[in-house]
């Protein structure tokens, strides 16, 4: 199981898509974390550890090489690229849940931020668990929430951030949403933020990962 888990983060870490990706030479013809995701689940292995244990560590050391300037742009959006596509076949296993839907959720990158793969997990494990989820994508601005407020007045708000700079327009945002609509539950994630930055801003709850997400939304935290 390790070995395969390993690959993953292999494909992750150097933008390895398919079996086709040229990048990197030394994999050439090997397959990429499309299809080694999917073996790893015919062989039984759970999507949580391929989730926890393979891609997002090989997102950790695509950060990490990012931090040192040992990787640029380019590389980054080919080990999102390769993330993304062993994430497809994550899907089905986040988000077989009830039919009847329990409620709504407005979910957001904030203004300014482009990254979107945690918004996307949280996606799938609200949807999992039976919300209806209205995705309004990434660098979205305040009058976008409330005028999706307005169509969905019961709806509770899920805002993401994964840079030191967008929080500070995420705290834009929930000051503004708690002015205009302050009977909407906010709730925040995203690697940069945490449970005093929540305090300091007003949102209603913090969450490190989707599953703290999925339980505050069914009332099993507060
Ligand atoms: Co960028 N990036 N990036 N990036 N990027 C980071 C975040 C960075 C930490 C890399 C680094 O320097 N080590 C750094 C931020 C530094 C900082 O602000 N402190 C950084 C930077 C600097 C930048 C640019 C500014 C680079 C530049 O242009 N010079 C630029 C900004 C663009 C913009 O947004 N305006 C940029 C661009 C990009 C790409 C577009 C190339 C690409 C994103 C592609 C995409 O998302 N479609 C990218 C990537 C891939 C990363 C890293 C490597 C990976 C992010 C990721 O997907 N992680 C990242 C370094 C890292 O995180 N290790 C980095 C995996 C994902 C599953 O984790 O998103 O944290 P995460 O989500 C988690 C939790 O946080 C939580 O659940 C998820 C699952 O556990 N969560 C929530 C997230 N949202 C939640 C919401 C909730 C609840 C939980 O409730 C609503």
């Amino acid at each position: 199981m390790d070995e395969i888990l390993e690959k993953i983060t292999t494909c992750v870490e150097f933008g390895k898509v398919d079996k086709t990706s040229p990048f990197p030479p030394d994999l050439k013809g090997q397959d990429g974390a499309d299809e080694l995701t999917k073996a790893a689940l015919e062989q039984g292995i759970d999507a949580d550890t391929i989730l926890k244990q393979a891609l997002v560590t090989g997102m950790d050391r695509v950060g990490q090489k990012f931090s040192e300037k040992k990787i640029f742009i380019p590389q980054m959006l080919m080990a999102a690229k390769a993330m993304n596509a062993a994430i497809e076949h994550l899907k089905p296993y986040f988000q077989s849940g009830a039919i009847q839907h329990k409620g709504e959720v407005i979910l957001a990158t904030v203004k300014g931020d482009l990254h979107d793969i945690g918004k996307n997990l949280v996606k799938m494990a609200i949807e999992g668990s039976g919300w209806k989820v209205i995705d309004l994508g990434v660098d979205v601005s305040v009058q976008k929430i409330i005028a999706a407020l307005e169509e969905h007045p019961e709806a509770a708000v899920g805002l993401s951030a994964l840079l030191t700079t967008t929080m500070q327009n995420m705290q834009e945002i929930v000051t503004e949403i708690k002015n205009q609509k302050p009977g909407n539950k906010i709730l925040i994630g995203g690697a940069p933020v945490n449970d005093n930055f929540r305090n300091k801003i007003g949102a209603d709850f913090y969450s490190p990962d989707p599953q703290g997400a999925v339980k505050f939304l069914n009332g099993q935290v507060n």
